[in-house]
């Protein structure tokens, strides 16, 4: 049987240094092995049915271990027997350092690539945005993993009533099984109160916990320290460190060169601790020792069962705001990868989808909050050294995108590392508008990092100045959904303002011969990330008016008319800015319904797109996140718009099929809604529920939860709709605690796909517009209080 080198280590077969190297191991390496590995009888199923849970190991990262997170760190379970890993993450473990990303040649070429672009010939402007537009240096690099915490079990090749579960409720990741005759169970949590992560092992027999446990990390230094921890440390640009204090009881612990053996204890809880020199994208000269050492101070001798209590009741007070009931079924008692095999083979498991909706909200609760980074692509999970796409921010649709539940789902303060982040770019995206585009305002492109990257990265298709712009979108929703005005005068109003004065200058009038001749056009732009093809058969990424662009913006300076009227409705507020916002918008290049196939057009050109499948529905921006089109507001270019998305088709990367279930929302068609769910569990969910684009990207998962709240409740045009796009396939349920624009909570009951009650608490004292299907209701609603409403 497979032994660790701690565990030969112990019997003395080989030296243990502190050096490192020879105590890494890559985690590829099979830590759980089951060949041969008998499991005699299986568990119950859990009690509480918002729980993941499977009886066997996890064998792979991205598949099947199971995550927790407090928003700072988090941890991946893999509910070994033999030995278990737990891989862990500190948010700033970022790979890179303070950089100055900009590139002084872009300027010169901007009125070129216009030109050029502007004259048809894209492959020139292509050329020439590559050679001098893109940032210098033009890569970011990557987050990564922290390491891992790898421990070593007396050997056996059999267990009884084996199971491992995450119980969303509790936040709380646990394993249970039985050797001959003794109970073992462990427990893993990462606590927001304590920013540790805590690790508890117990039998129900005295004396029978024996483990070793060491850390694990390329090119870190590891060994033992004081009270008998471990410790892990080294250096990117950064300062890494992270510490495990154990607290035995009974039996016998000796920490010894970096390795941690427990004899014959009654029970042990580890509290891991971690932290690094990061304190901003300009200063990572903090001391990352300090840091771990006052979370454990302040930890002090806290007991288990206290950092347990307090752990689950800060988490709850995000987890329960809302409740879910999609309806059940017997797969209910069914392992959760079992259950979704069955659903990929055709069956149809409600509860798996609250399953899934209440994963991504505790994948939020778990990756953002107040304080902290914001989620990144992985949300904080991440196994790698060089991840893909770098975990990083990604601003044409993916950083968003993770928060789209933040709102709805009532999770409004885990918005806020968002917003933090985004000031923080300022500015670095100030000096990025000046320098590429001799502009004022703020600029984010494609991607960025926790170093201050605003500039194009990776390729042409970086090229795409549009991050901000987008992103300042949910800093008015926090205002619309909340109401605190102070905020959107003081956080909101600045940033979306920055935004648009870089619009402002970076619009063109298009000249004569082009097709938006006359118009404001953005230029250059993109797509993301689409291919068209030219008359002549050439093909291009790179244009000018794209209708994405064309809506971002439109969506932005509306932003910026409606938020100055909100903070004075006199309209004296910032009224030249204002004024000039409102011109722009008027001389803007309007979207366009093509003649051949009544679609809403994705570039100015009626161009075919190379890929019509592309993942990617940019064109749609105004359908959803935004709001410029919609069935009462704008009918036409909601018909072309629809047209467009079923020409998209039903499949997708992960992200793109939990967009399109939302698109689908907002054209309130609940079943095609449905199918799309029920495509993003079959081809974008993997096992322990994680979105696949492939691989792993969390994304889907936040704009997949997102999608089922928008089924359920819209109200981005005036009014708050109710059951705006309920499937035939959960005939009769209830929800409560979604928010609505407007400062709304709302709870929906209904039955044989019909309203039955639905209650709307105000929260800011708003005038309430509701509607059910054709009928509509106005309601003078005092903050506090609620009304009651069968539909009729
Ligand atoms: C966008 C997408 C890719 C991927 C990446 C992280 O560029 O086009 O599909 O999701 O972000």
């Amino acid at each position: 049987m497979y032994r660790s080198l701690a565990a030969m280590a112990l019997l003395g077969m080989v030296a243990v240094s502190p050096n490192v190297e020879a105590k890494y191991r890559p985690p590829e390496e099979p830590h759980n092995p089951t060949a041969s590995f008998n499991y005699l009888d299986e568990a119950p199923a859990p009690e509480q049915p918002l729980t993941l849970w499977y009886r066997k190991p996890a064998t792979n990262w991205e598949n099947e271990a199971l995550p927790v997170g407090n928003g700072r760190l988090a941890a991946m379970v893999f509910g070994g027997i033999n030995t278990e890993r737990i891989q862990f993450n500190e948010e700033t473990v970022w790979d890179g350092e303070p950089t100055d990303y900009n590139n002084p040649e872009a300027l010169e070429a901007l009125p070129e690539v216009r030109r050029l672009l502007f004259e048809g010939k894209n492959a020139e402007a292509t050329k020439l945005a590559r050679d001098k537009m893109m940032g210098s240096p033009y890569r970011i690099k990557s987050y990564q993993t922290l390491g891992e915490i790898l421990f070593d079990f007396p050997d056996t090749d059999s267990v009884a009533g084996y199971r491992r579960d995450l119980d969303l409720t509790t936040a709380t990741s646990s394993v249970r099984y039985t050797v001959d005759g003794v109970e073992y169970s462990r427990e893993v949590f990462a606590s927001a109160p304590d920013q540790a992560i805590v690790i508890h092992l117990k039998a129900n027999r005295l004396g029978k916990v024996n483990f070793s446990v060491q850390f694990s990390r390329k090119d870190a230094t590891i060994e033992s320290g004081a009270d008998q921890r471990l410790i892990l440390r080294g250096k990117l640009g950064i300062d890494y460190e992270a510490q495990l204090l154990p607290r035995v009881v009974g039996g016998s612990v000796v920490s010894k060169d970096g390795v941690l053996t427990v004899k014959d204890a009654n029970e042990a809880t580890l509290i891991v601790v971690a932290a690094t020199s990061y304190n901003s994208a300009t200063d990572i000269g903090g001391d990352a020792t300090a840091r771990c050492e006052s979370y454990l101070e302040k930890i002090g001798d806290k007991r288990y069962e206290q950092m347990r209590a307090e752990h689950i009741a800060d988490h709850q007070s995000y987890f329960n705001r809302v409740k879910l009931d999609l309806g059940t079924t017997e797969a209910i008692g069914l392992p959760t990868d079992e259950r979704l095999a069955s659903v990929k083979e055709g069956a149809n498991d409600p509860q798996l989808e609250t399953l899934y909706f209440q994963f991504g909200r505790y994948l939020l609760i778990g990756s953002s909050r107040p304080g902290g980074l914001p989620a990144n692509l992985q949300g904080k999970w991440c196994q790698h050294y060089k991840a893909p796409w770098n975990s990083d921010y990604h601003f044409n649709i993916n950083f968003q995108m993770n928060y789209w539940p933040a709102q709805t789902c009532n999770l409004s303060e885990l918005h806020l590392p968002f917003f933090d982040y985004l000031e923080s770019l300022v500015p670095f995206g100030e000096k990025t508008a000046k320098v590429h585009y001799g502009a004022d305002g703020w600029v984010v492109h494609h991607l960025s990092d926790i170093y201050g990257m605003t500039a194009p990265a990776d390729g042409v298709h970086g090229v795409w100045p549009m991050g901000a712009a987008w992103a300042v979108r949910d800093l008015m929703e926090y205002y619309r959904f909340g109401g605190d005005k102070e905020f959107l005068e003081e956080r909101a109003y600045p940033l979306i303002k920055g935004a648009a004065e870089f619009m402002l200058d970076f619009l063109v009038e298009a000249p004569e011969g082009t097709l938006a001749a006359g118009y404001l056009v953005p230029t250059p732009g993109h797509s993301p990330e689409n291919t068209f093809i030219k008359a002549d058969g050439t093909e291009s990424v790179f244009t000018y008016a794209a209708t994405m662009d064309l809506q971002i913006i439109h969506d932005l300076f509306t932003s910026v008319v409606e938020a100055s009227e909100i903070i004075d409705p006199k309209g004296k507020f910032d009224r030249r800015f204002r004024e000039k916002v409102e011109d722009a918008l008027n001389r803007l290049q309007p979207l366009q319904i093509s003649e051949k196939t009544g679609r809403l057009m994705e570039w100015v050109e009626d161009y075919e797109e190379r890929d019509p499948r592309h993942r990617h529905t940019s064109h749609l921006y105004g359908v959803h996140p935004g709001q410029q089109i919609t069935k009462n507001g704008t009918p036409e270019f909601f018909e072309a718009a629809r047209k467009s998305l079923i020409a998209r088709g039903d499949f997708g990367t992960g992200w793109s099929m939990a967009w399109k279930v939302n698109f689908w929302a907002r054209f309130h068609d609940g079943d095609h809604a449905h199918v799309l769910l029920t495509n993003l569990l079959k081809k974008g969910t993997l096992d322990n529920l994680f979105d696949t684009h492939p691989p792993f990207q969390i994304d889907g998962n936040f704009g997949g939860t997102a999608a089922i709240a928008e089924m359920l409740l819209q109200s981005h045009d005036g009014e708050v709709r109710l059951l705006p796009a309920l499937p035939s396939a959960w005939p009769d349920g209830y929800v409560q605690g979604l928010r609505a624009r407007g400062g709304f909570e709302v709870d929906i009951a209904w039955k044989d796909g019909e309203l039955t009650e639905a209650t709307i608490r105000s929260l800011s004292g708003e005038a309430l517009q509701l509607r059910y299907g054709d009928v509509r209701k106005e309601v003078e609603l005092d903050k506090g209080s609620s009304f009651n409403w069968n539909g009729n």
